[in-house]
This record gives structure tokens, sequence and C-alpha cells, in this order.
């Protein structure tokens, strides 16, 4: 049976066709189907601690060990990870029609690999491959560090339980040591130590802890990005749709698009697997609800 009741199919489908200023709002639901967890919810525990707890200024001063540890799982994981059909069908959607836009607070660059034209891709939250200098003085930043591990000390450690021999064990290919990685994000598994010298130290001022370029708590978003997103809101007459995607729209200001895009007249569709997860305005009488896996929802609704 198709996932999707048919009449809202064909509404929806009927109104984005005719639409001509589409913005779409991205959240971790969307990467869940490529099975990467999301914040809130089963999957935001990191060991003992909430995901959300992590990701602050704060906790990076705390213990940036810790953070680092977090971060280099988080980095490793994504490019371990495929984009789904949902990241596909939008970076299609956005080739095919000239008023699209994607606001995403993902950090694990899928859509990026999925083929979004980046022109029409705004990054809320920064990038997990995305590098800068904590020195308050230093300007050094870096885009698209893939390398993984970034520094040693933070290799994901190798399960060497081996009831094998070890002469067996000296037998086994790279490629099988590495399905052999520990899930560091399991408590029970013991975190490799770290001295502060081997976190990621900055090449140009070689003073400053180099941290992940994501946006944490309490900091500001990166301000091109808002820049251009107001500049595309100002410029639109009226916004005909919205589609809110694997998000429970709680993080401002991300959040606030949906009554942005609202005040200039957009209808919204939701996707989520959860109905209590709309956008905080609540749902309307002429709003969309799609409920289930945005990997398989989104590519049935945007055929
Ligand atoms: C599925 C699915 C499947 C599952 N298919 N669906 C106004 C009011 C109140 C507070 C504030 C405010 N303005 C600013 C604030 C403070 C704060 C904030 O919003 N706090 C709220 C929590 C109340 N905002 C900030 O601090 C922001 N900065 C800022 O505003 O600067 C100026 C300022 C500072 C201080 C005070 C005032 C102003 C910055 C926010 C940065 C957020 N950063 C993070 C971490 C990024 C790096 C990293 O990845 O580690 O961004 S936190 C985390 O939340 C991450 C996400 O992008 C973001 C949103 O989460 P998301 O994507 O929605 O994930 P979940 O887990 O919440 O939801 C997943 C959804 O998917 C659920 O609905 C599921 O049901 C669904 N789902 N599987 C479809 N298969």
């Amino acid at each position: 049976p198709p996932i999707v009741p048919p009449a809202d199919l064909a509404s929806f489908s009927e109104h984005l066709n005719s639409s001509n200023r589409i913005l779409a709002l991205l959240g971790a639901g969307l990467s869940a189907s490529s099975g990467l967890p999301t914040f809130r919810g089963a999957g935001g525990l990191w060991r003992t601690h909430d995901a959300m707890d992590l990701a602050t200024p704060e906790a990076f001063r705390a213990d940036p060990g810790l953070v680092w540890q977090f971060y280099s799982y988080r980095r490793h994981m994504a490019l371990k990870a495929q984009p789904n059909r949902a990241h596909l069908a939008l970076a299609e959607l956005a080739k095919r029609k000239e008023g699209f836009m994607t606001l995403s607070q993902n950090v694990d660059g899928l859509s990026q690999r999925a083929g979004h034209p980046r022109e029409k891709l705004q990054l809320l939250h920064g990038s997990l491959f995305d590098i800068k200098c904590t020195n308050f003085w230093c300007d050094f930043t870096e885009e698209n560090n893939f390398t993984d591990p970034i520094v040693p000390a933070l290799a994901i450690p190798i399960d060497e339980s081996d009831p094998t021999s070890s002469e067996a064990r000296q037998a086994v290919s790279d490629a099988l040591r590495a399905r052999r990685e520990l899930d560091i994000s399991d408590e029970r598994v013991q975190l490799p130590e770290l001295r502060y010298q081997d976190l990621p130290q900055c090449p140009k001022c070689k003073e400053g802890l180099l941290r992940p370029g994501v946006v944490w708590f309490g900091e500001m978003l990166p301000e091109k990005t808002i820049s251009t997103i107001d500049e595309w809101i100002t410029a639109s007459k009226k916004i005909d749709l919205i589609m809110v995607i694997g998000t429970s729209a709680r993080v401002y200001p991300a959040a606030a698009y949906v009554d942005r895009a609202r005040a200039k007249g957009a209808r919204v569709a939701v996707i989520n697997t959860e109905r209590t997860d709309a956008p905080s305005s609540g749902l309307r009488k002429d709003d969309w609800f799609f409920q289930g896996d945005a990997g398989q929802v989104v590519p049935e609704i945007l055929k």
C-alpha cells in the first residue's frame, strides 16, 4: 500500500508543481534513514552524555578531548554513511526548480554528497568537515577537511580481543580490522586516553586548539548564511511552500523560518515519523503532514 495517503499526495503534488518559491528545512531525521542518530529521543545519548550537552562552547572548554572524541566519531560515521533517497530527491528538486532553497540544520555532508547544488544549500549549523581555530585572534578556518581521523590520537579504537591466535590476527587485513572498530558511543567501551597536545592544533597560529566548524548552543549562525537567506526571503514576493523534514523544529533561529515562510503566504508540509513534532506554531488546516521515514516519504512526494 502507498505510505502516503493518495488524496494528500495529489493535493501536495498539485501545489508543488505550481510553486515557484520553495524552501525545505532539514533536520537530523532526514539522515536517520542513512543510519545517523538524531539529537532528541533514542540515539540522542552519546555514552552517558546527552548529545546536546556536548554541543556547547562550555563543554568544549571543560573537556576538549571528550568533545573532540564525540565529533571525531560523528565525522567517521558520517563519512561511512551514504546519502539516502530523500537526499537525492531533494538534490534533484533543487536542480529542477529555479526558486528552491534548502536550509539544512544537518552537519553530516550527506546533502552535498547527494549532489545538491551548493548555491541552493544553506548550512545553518555549519559542517562536521569545517575546522576552525579557537584562538580568539586567529582567523584560521578550513572547509571540507575529510581527514579521518583528523589526528592519529582520535582514531576509533579497534577491538583487539581476538579469540584467534596472534598469528591469525596479524594476517587480518586492514579492511577486516576496520569492521572491528569499537563503538565508542557505548559507555561500556573505554575511551582511549588523550593528551592535550595530541588534540588537533592550529597550523597557522600554532597556539590554539582547532574545533569543529559547527554552531553550538549560544553561538551565532554563520553571518553569510543568514544574510543569503534573508535576501532570498526579501526577494520573494510570496513563498509558496516550506517543507519541514525530519526536524523537531525546536531549535532557534532555524525553527523560525517556518513562521517567516508562513508570513509570506507559504503552505507547510511536515514530514516526520512523529506527529507530535510539528512546528511549534502547530499544524494548520491546510498544512500537510506526511507521517513516516523521510527516506521513504520524501522521494514519494517529490516524484
Ligand atoms: C524522523 C526520522 C525519520 C526521526 N524520518 N523523521 C529563541 C527561543 C528560545 C531559545 C532560543 C531562541 N533563540 C535562540 C535560542 C537559544 C538556542 C535554542 O534554540 N534553544 C532551544 C533548544 C530552546 N539557540 C541557539 O543557541 C542558536 N544560536 C543563537 O540563537 O545565537 C544567538 C543567541 C544566543 C544565545 C541566546 C539567544 C540568542 C544556535 C543553535 C545551534 C544548534 N546546534 C546543534 C548542534 C550542531 C552541531 C552538531 O551537530 O553537533 O544543532 S543542536 C542540534 O539541534 C543540532 C541540530 O541541527 C539541531 C536541531 O535538531 P533536529 O535536527 O531537529 O534534530 P532532533 O533530534 O531534535 O529531531 C529529529 C526529528 O526527526 C524528530 O522530530 C524525529 O521525530 C524525527 N525523525 N527519525 C523522519 N526516519
